[in-house]
């Protein structure tokens, strides 16, 4: 039967996140066709599922033929794709190739690597597609009711996709949706990994102050939830800081708090990892999220750590005389901490532009991160606000607005730490980030020495504070080493 209207979008992939969309985009008057594939053996019947349940009465059209899904969509089409990253994205787009007509555009919502997308880009280019790597954060919650979308990629499809993809993204406060475009390539799915890399550390972060504050405050969970509540009306007012709160008070069915029977070994999904690796491969510092990352591993070997903990018994119970100096000094940290890794992110972002020509503007992107993501805060506000600042800061940190919170923060940040550590209290990111700020401010490190015992044992040269940068020197240390040189790379 001839369809009366085609749909304005299709969309594959009905699993949390793609049912979620595709009703979002119903609710805010979008006509969409979905798709799942039909395996033998994997679930069936996902699609009527969904078109009975959940999408019944909306303008949700369910397609269990992959033909009849994409000649229902109007043209130039967009087929958003929510599938598990990697090979599925591939096998899909093989499959489209040969249904789609010259402009269409695919959009890949899903968590892929960004060299994935810098592939998949111009693969669909080269065939005459048009093709979005686009980040989505904001889970089944932001799926449904605003997401913070992050799209890039083939530039010449924005107008088309933009009014759906703002008009589903979540609004900031100010009432500006969610949802810019990022820039070419996999540069939205770049943004979305380091905004899943600072996710990392700011659980960390949190992870690390809920720690001071039970065993060297010795607070109870509803102590800790007022503060938490408390901190969420100032500069760290944040999702991650409110849900925090709502965890520490919940109770689960046998009246007890459920936080305390939750066992401490974290899972990841390689997001994060993704950040460390590539910010290594930029060659940028990256250590707060690094540190996040080898944390959630460490924590994931509880055996060991049973067994390391019974050789070296430690116990820390209320250490602190002064809960209220305590409290001040532990919001130094967190925020201070937090300051320095999202400086750390923000670095690694303007390297990659700087690299590979993406040109991304950075208070855009702060302003993306401003509402419907995990990581939405107030102080994304001050980020961006630095970023539009006249004179462009060298580092966040430099900024005149965080420079003078550093000020302000160093001194109870510096205390909590150096108390920490003596009292053996694992507080591995605020050190850190704290480790970081100091190399940071030095002008000298002892990377002389390491310059001198490279070029000791592997002739890699060194420079010289007396002659100009760029002039490269060997010396012959032993009285019988030769002159050649080594090769030398920078990373
Ligand atoms: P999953 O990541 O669990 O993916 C499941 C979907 O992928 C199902 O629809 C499944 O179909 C489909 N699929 C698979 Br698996 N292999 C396929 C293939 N070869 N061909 C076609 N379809 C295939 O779902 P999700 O949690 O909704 O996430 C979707 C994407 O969004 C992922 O990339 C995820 O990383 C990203 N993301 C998730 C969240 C979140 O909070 N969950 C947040 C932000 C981004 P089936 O039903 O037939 O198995």
């Amino acid at each position: 039967m001839e369809q009366q209207k085609k749909s304005d979008i299709g969309l594959i992939g009905l699993a949390v996140m793609g049912e979620n969309l595709a009703l979002n985009m119903a609710n805010h008057g979008w006509q969409v066709s979905v798709y799942n594939r039909t395996v033998p053996g994997v679930e069936e019947g996902v699609v009527e599922r969904f078109v009975a349940g959940r999408a019944k009465g909306k303008a949700i059209e369910g397609h269990t033929d992959m033909r009849s899904f994409v000649e229902s969509v109007a043209r130039p089409r967009k087929i958003m794709m929510m599938v598990r990253a990697g090979r599925p994205v591939d096998e899909l787009m093989e499959q489209l190739f040969p249904l789609l007509s010259p402009g269409d555009i695919m959009i890949d919502g899903g968590n892929s690597n960004y060299e994935d997308t810098n592939r998949r880009v111009a693969v669909a280019e080269e065939r005459g597609f048009l093709f979005v790597g686009s980040g989505v954060s904001g889970g089944e919650e932001g799926a449904l009711n605003g997401a913070s979308i992050m799209p890039g990629g083939s530039e010449a499809a924005w107008e088309s996709v933009k009014p759906v993809l703002q008009n589903i993204a979540a609004k900031a406060e100010d009432g500006s949706p969610c949802c810019q475009w990022v820039g070419p390539q996999g540069a939205g799915h770049f943004v979305k990994m380091i905004h899943n890399g600072i996710e990392y550390g700011d659980m960390q972060l949190i992870g690390e102050a809920y720690w001071v504050m039970k065993f060297m405050g010795g607070m109870s969970n509803e102590e800790m939830a007022d503060v938490f509540e408390k901190w969420n009306e100032g500069k760290l007012r944040s999702y991650l800081i409110e849900i925090t709160a709502r965890i520490l008070r919940h109770k689960d069915g046998n009246g007890g708090y459920l936080i305390d029977h939750i066992l401490d070994a974290a899972g990841q999904k390689g997001t994060g990892k993704w950040s460390v690796i590539n910010a290594m491969e930029l060659g940028m510092p990256l250590g707060l999220i690094a540190t996040a990352v080898f944390e959630r591993s460490l924590s994931a070997q509880k055996e060991m750590r049973r067994l390391a903990a019974g050789r070296f018994p430690h116990e820390w119970i209320q250490l602190a005389a002064d809960r209220e100096k305590l409290l001040r000094h532990v919001f130094s940290a967190l925020y201070a901490s937090k300051l320095v890794s999202y400086a750390q992110g923000f670095s690694v972002l303007q390297t990659a532009s700087d690299k590979f020509g993406w040109h991304l503007d950075m208070a855009s992107i702060a302003r993306m991160w401003r509402g419907g993501c995990i990581i939405r805060s107030a102080f994304l506000n001050d980020i961006a606000s630095a970023y539009e600042a006249g004179e462009k800061p060298k580092h966040l940190l430099l900024a005149p607005y965080f420079a003078a919170e550093m000020e302000g923060l160093l001194s109870g940040w510096k205390a909590l730490v150096a108390e920490a550590v003596v009292e053996q209290l694992p507080l591995p990111a605020f050190s850190s980030a704290l480790n970081y700020f100091y190399s940071l401010t030095s002008e000298n490190l002892p990377a002389n020495l390491v310059q001198a015992q490279r070029d000791y044992f592997g002739a890699h040269t060194f420079e010289r504070t007396d002659s100009p940068r760029g002039e490269h020197f060997h010396e012959n240390w032993t009285g019988h080493g030769g002159d050649t040189q080594s090769g030398t790379y920078n990373v």
